[in-house]
């Protein structure tokens, strides 16, 4: 009996080994389109996966950006300006992959372009900084899905979401977790959508990665200015010393983040060439032994433990 367990076991391990591993083989004539190319995570994709062999179209806000990969990348790599807010800039961009991918169609989509506006407690905060992230992170990445989803199709190819911790969890205020918590939402009908096309979708959860992105002083200074711009009653419940410490606080938790955002694309590689795509990834030590099981916990240790992280407010009775 315990021996016919013990061979159970191995075989199981032995085939989940084996979905883990095969892969797809004919890289070389398989197209990819990556978006936020210009930094981060998107711009190692676009390197590595050039030099992996993929035909790769990057995606970049800026001029600056797309020079730089460029000067980096394969003659193979093919990059173009894209702001996925503008229609049309979506338009011609969407026109520009079509020709060039002609009839094989997409491989792979890679939804990684995003910003995280302003972090900011709540009541700092107008309706217009919450509107930018979900602009982008939102409404930009279904319209690019939209848009590329019958190239897709026709690869039978896959879709790559780069979501965030902060879509299963909302440790700051401002509109960068409802943006992630809202394309989360729309996963399990998209995935199932495409099933019957031989689509996969896959959805990639990172932990905090210190990127341009989440550069811990810039998204300081978005605060600084909003705070500078505070009515005195505010400033007041806040205390003066409010802006200092959360800056000390930042910093310090900036010593924690992952510096190395191979993790992510290492995912997106499975993603891509595994013949056994998982639906979701979550890169970051961090994110695995912390957010994740923290996601599942009651609300009261998720307030207690994130409490925990917010600077006092001096004076909160004053309002
Ligand atoms: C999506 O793109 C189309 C252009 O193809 C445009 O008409 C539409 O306004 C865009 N929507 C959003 C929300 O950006
Ligand atoms: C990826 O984003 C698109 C557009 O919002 C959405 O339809 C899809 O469900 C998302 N997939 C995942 C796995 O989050
Ligand atoms: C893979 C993934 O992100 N799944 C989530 C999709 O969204 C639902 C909520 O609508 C979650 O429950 C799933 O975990």
């Amino acid at each position: 009996m315990l021996l016919l367990v013990g061979v159970l076991l191995i075989l199981c391990g032995l085939l989940w080994n084996y979905k883990r591993r095969v892969t797809i083989t004919d890289i070389n004539d398989k197209y990819i389109f990556i978006t936020g190319c210009d930094t981060g995570f998107g711009n190692l994709a676009a390197k590595t996966f050039d030099k992996r062999g993929f035909r790769v179209i990057a995606a970049c806000l800026t001029e600056s950006g797309l020079t730089a990969l460029k000067a980096e990348t394969s003659d193979r790599l093919h990059a173009m300006l894209l702001d996925v807010t503008d229609p049309q800039s979506l338009k011609r961009t969407t026109q520009l992959v079509k020709d060039h991918v002609g009839q094989k169609g997409l491989w792979g989509l890679i939804n990684n372009a995003g910003v995280t506006g302003v972090l900011a407690p709540t009541d700092w905060l107008t309706v217009e900084d919450y509107r930018e992230p979900i602009e982008v992170n939102l409404f930009g990445l279904i319209n690019v899905t939209l848009h590329m989803l019958p190239l897709v199709k026709k690869a039978q190819g896959r879709i790559i979401n780069v979501s965030s911790i902060g879509g299963r969890l909302a440790f700051s205020g401002g509109g960068y977790s409802p943006s992630k918590y809202a394309v989360e939402g729309f996963n399990d009908s998209l995935r199932r959508d495409m099933r019957a096309f031989g689509v996969h979708v896959s959805c990639i959860e990172p932990g905090l990665f210190r990127t341009g992105l989440s550069d811990p002083m810039k998204a300081n200074e978005k605060k600084c200015t909003i705070w500078n711009q505070l009515s005195p009653d505010i400033k007041q419940q806040y205390g003066e010393g409010y802006i200092e410490k959360s800056l000390e606080k930042l910093k310090s938790s900036a010593s924690f983040m992952n510096l190395d955002l191979s993790l992510v694309v290492q995912c997106m590689e499975h993603a891509l060439t595994s013949l056994f795509p998982k639906t979701r990834y979550t890169p970051g030590k961090d994110a695995q032994t912390f957010w994740i099981p923290l996601s599942h916990m009651p609300a009261v240790l998720q307030d207690f433990l994130l409490l925990r992280q917010k600077v006092q407010l001096a004076n909160p009775k004053m309002v």
